[in-house]
Order: structure tokens, then C-alpha cells, then sequence
């Protein structure tokens, strides 16, 4: 009796393991110059696997502007300089580009000198006490700005989180319908580990049998209308949980992963286009474009 519960324990441990490596092989799909393209065939951008000049000079024919939303509220404006100038090196450089900065300090956003056909346009907003409602506000921006007609001359739109930098090309290869980054920390990570919000009462609630990737909330974006889809149903689900008082585990993270679950992305961008520089280069990764920067979270949040 002693030797078959060993004997099952064994077995259970080895077919545990195995089921291990296998997610983990599968999640790792980087191939070196072949497509690799999700479960519901979906491109997933990694270096290599397209002709920059060609895919560019594709969009260029098409005279397309691209915009791009960046919050930089109470402190994060301090990362606002290094975050443009980077911009301007990398970011759809050659396009017509229309950056959107919303900030509380109008007066502390950079002079950074933008290249022709790209503008940047100030969008004052209230403060916040709480970094966590700096971070959730985004999706109600983001609605709000699309209604606005602002952004109407635009094509495609990207929001990025402020404390980054882009260190390399950020071209039209990023273009599509809906556009979702795949998190540095978790791309090679099974299901079962995501931190997605597990509690059932949330909105953003995903079950330990389902998803597909775990998205980085530092990037995302589309065409303007989809964009705009996304950031509706975001902030309708943040404002049914915070009206049951329920913030999700990643906040506004945690509910783009559920809105990707059952509206899959278009286009999946590679960790290489949200990094982090506190994680080290694997072998892998051929380039790093664009990635958190450090930060002392107990400088920059006015809470921690
Ligand atoms: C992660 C995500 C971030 C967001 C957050 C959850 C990555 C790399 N980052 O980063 O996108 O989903 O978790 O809330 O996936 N902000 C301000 N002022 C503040 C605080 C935040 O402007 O005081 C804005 C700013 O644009 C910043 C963004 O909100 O980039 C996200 O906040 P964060 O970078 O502090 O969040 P973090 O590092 O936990």
C-alpha cells in the first residue's frame, strides 16, 4: 500500500513536470525568420520576421498619421523628456505622428523638438491622489478623446505607458486593427501563471482554465474605432467594479487581458517592444525597441 501511494505520488510529480515543459514549449514559439502566429493565426512580431523598408514604404503609400496617447501625471512627468526624444529617434519615424500628452503639470512637459509632420498636443487634466487611479483613468481618457473627435485625422492609435524608452525602431510592422504586447516577465511562462485577477466578484475575472497570453498594460493599440471599443468596455468594467468597491490585481492591466481573452488582437507585439530594463537581455530576444526604465516607486507615486 506504501509502495503504490510512492508509485502514484511519482507518477503524478512526473506528469506535472512534463505538462510543465510542454506549456513552457509551447509558449515559447520564437522562431528565427519564420511567422509565428497565435492559436487563432494572429502574427506575433519578433525581429526578423519582416522587411522594415518594405513594410514601411507599404503605409507610406497610404499617407497614414499615426497618434499616440502618453499620461504623465504628478511625477511621471520627469520621464516625459527621455520618453520623447527617444520617440522622435524611433517611433514611425518618416510618418505623420500626433502625440497626445495628458498631465496635471502643463508646465513641466519638456520643449523636446519634434521632427516635420509630427505635433504634439497638450491635454490638461485634474489630479489624482492615488497612483492606481492615474493608471485606471487611462481607458476613460482614452474613450473620452476618441469622442472628443480629436483624434478623427488619426488612423491608428497607441497608448504607452510614460517611464519608458524606445532604444530601437517602432515602425509600421506594429499597424493592425487591435494591437496587444506581450508581457517581458511572462512570454515564457505557462497559463496557470499569469497574474491575471482570479477573484470571480471582479469584472476582470479569468478562470485558471482559459487564456491564451499574458498583455503587458504599458502598450496598446489599433485603428482609431477599435482602440476606442476597447477603452469603452475597459472603463464600463472598471466602473462596475469600483462600484462594488473592487480594484482588479493589475488594474486597467488586468481588465485589457479580459477584454484580448474574447476580442483577440489582430497583432501581437513581441516582448521586444515592452521590455524592462531591470530584466537581462535572453538569448532570444534579438533587439530591445522599447522598455520600462528604472524607477523608485517611493519617488515617483504620491502612494505606494
Ligand atoms: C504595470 C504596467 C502598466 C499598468 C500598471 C497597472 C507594464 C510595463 N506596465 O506598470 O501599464 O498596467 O502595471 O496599473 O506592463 N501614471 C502617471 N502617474 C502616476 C502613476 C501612473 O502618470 O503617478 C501613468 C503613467 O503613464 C505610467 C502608467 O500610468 O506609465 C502606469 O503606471 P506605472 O508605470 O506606475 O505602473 P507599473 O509600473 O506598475
Amino acid at each position: 500500500m506504501k509502495l503504490n501511494v510512492t508509485l502514484i505520488q511519482r507518477v503524478s510529480v512526473g506528469f506535472i513536470l512534463t505538462w510543465l515543459i510542454y506549456q513552457i514549449y509551447t509558449t515559447i514559439t520564437r522562431t528565427d525568420g519564420q511567422v509565428d502566429l497565435t492559436p487563432w493565426l494572429a502574427p506575433i512580431v519578433w525581429e526578423g520576421t519582416f522587411n522594415p523598408k518594405l513594410i514601411d514604404s507599404i503605409y507610406k503609400q497610404q499617407n497614414i498619421t499615426v497618434a499616440m496617447t502618453v499620461f504623465a501625471l504628478g511625477k511621471y512627468t520627469v520621464f516625459l523628456q527621455d520618453f520623447l526624444e527617444s520617440a522622435e529617434q524611433h517611433f514611425f519615424v518618416g510618418f505623420r505622428v500626433h502625440y497626445y500628452v495628458f498631465t496635471d503639470h502643463p508646465e513641466k512637459v519638456p520643449d523636446v523638438k519634434l521632427g516635420g509632420e509630427r505635433k504634439l498636443i497638450l491635454m490638461t487634466v485634474n489630479s489624482s491622489s492615488r497612483w492606481q487611479e492615474m493608471s485606471l483613468g487611462r481607458m476613460k481618457r482614452l474613450e473620452m478623446l476618441i469622442e472628443s473627435g480629436l483624434v478623427n485625422d488619426a488612423d491608428y492609435l497607441f497608448s504607452l505607458d510614460v517611464d519608458t524608452k524606445f532604444y530601437g525602431r517602432w515602425g509600421a510592422e506594429t499597424l493592425g486593427d487591435l494591437i496587444g504586447v506581450i508581457h517581458a516577465w511572462y512570454y515564457s511562462s505557462p497559463c496557470v501563471l499569469f497574474p491575471y485577477e482570479r477573484r470571480p466578484e471582479s469584472q476582470a475575472f479569468i478562470p485558471y482554465s482559459e487564456g491564451d497570453y499574458y498583455y503587458g498594460g504599458a502598450v496598446l493599440g489599433g485603428s482609431v474605432k477599435c482602440v476606442y471599443q476597447l477603452a469603452k468596455s475597459c472603463r464600463e468594467q472598471l466602473d462596475i467594479d469600483a462600484a462594488k468597491s473592487i480594484e482588479a490585481a493589475w488594474q486597467e492591466e488586468s481588465h485589457l487581458n479580459k477584454y484580448f481573452l474574447y476580442n483577440k488582437p489582430s497583432k501581437l507585439l513581441s516582448p521586444e517592444y515592452s521590455w524592462d530594463d531591470q530584466k537581462t537581455k535572453p538569448r532570444e530576444i534579438k533587439i530591445i525597441r522599447f522598455s520600462q526604465v528604472l524607477k523608485n516607486y517611493a519617488e515617483v507615486r504620491p502612494n505606494t
